[in-house]
């Protein structure tokens, strides 16, 4: 995932954050968890990290996920992307992923809406980019349809910039209040360097097999052999710094903010390599 917009929003998306007075239980095992799936998927792809998400996002049994929000940026649909503070990348143009999630619609026999967000920066945090065109306004009309029809709180995972949900916000914020269950921003940069954590997998384990491999399980099926791997959401202080990046710690008071606690981030890598493609090669359509 890039950096792009969230540079500019690290106010509103902490203000989204804030939206939440406590942090959400988690859903029962048997109980799908309703989900919006935000993502800078591109065709041609861009970040293969944005597909293996959205297969995630149709596979996983605990998912039921209603929407996908193709948030795209006008310098990535350039011959050349010319993103200010990236490198020039010659691979392009590329356009909104309409035609991945088709094939994925196809493949899991699924009519998921899928819609694109506005393609240029916000010019404010407050900004409601009513002045986006009609196509592009799309994508935000369809987080706030998801979150007013569904009789139940929504959840949004957002892999790419949180620009399509920080307009869905300003144009809508009481519908949030009360239909925004959790937000899953991967968002900013953590010291040391520009770490960056993955949203987690509902429900399931990263575990250590009593032979040394390293799966992705329910919970239901970890062994008393197993060794688990810290995967888990903890509660947080933030501060936020205006170039994006972010400084947290652990906290015992009351907070609005939660934070992927992965131990080692190397050991968690190592782990992920092996246990992410056995977890893909598990999926059934
Ligand atoms: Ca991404």
């Amino acid at each position: 995932m890039r950096m792009k917009a969230f540079l500019a929003l690290g106010l509103v998306l902490y203000g989204l954050l804030l939206l939440h007075a406590a942090p959400a239980p988690a859903a029962p095992a048997w109980r799908k968890v309703p989900l919006i799936d935000v993502t800078d998927l591109y065709h041609p792809p861009q970040d293969p990290g944005d597909n293996l998400d959205l297969i995630a996002a149709y596979a996983l049994p605990e998912v039921d996920l209603r929407a996908v929000v193709l948030d795209c940026t006008a310098a990535f649909r350039k011959p050349v992307a010319d993103f200010p503070g990236l490198p020039p990348d010659p691979s392009g143009p590329r356009d909104p992923g309409f035609i991945p999630v088709t094939q994925l619609n196809c493949i899991f026999n699924r009519a998921v809406p899928c819609a694109a967000a506005p393609f240029q920066t916000m010019k404010s945090p407050q900004d409601k980019m009513l002045d986006a065109p009609a196509f592009q306004q799309q994508g935000v009309e369809l987080i706030l349809k998801t979150l007013r029809e569904s009789p139940e709180p929504v959840q949004i995972v957002c892999f790419g910039s949180a620009r399509p949900v920080a307009v869905a916000f300003n144009r809508e914020a009481k519908l949030f209040r009360n239909k925004l269950k959790r937000l899953h921003l991967c968002a900013g940069a953590s010291d040391p360097g520009y770490v960056e954590w993955r949203s987690n997998v509902s429900g399931r384990r990263l575990v250590r097999r009593a032979d040394g491999r390293h799966r992705i399980v329910a919970a239901a099926e970890v062994l008393a052999t197993d060794t688990m791997l810290p995967n888990e959401l903890r509660p947080c202080r933030v501060r936020v710094n205006d170039n994006g990046t972010f400084t947290w710690e652990k906290t015992t008071q009351p907070t609005n903010f939660q934070i992927y606690d992965r131990g080692d981030p190397k050991q968690n890598q190592r782990a992920l390599r092996e246990a992410l493609p056995a977890l893909y090669i598990s999926f059934a359509p």
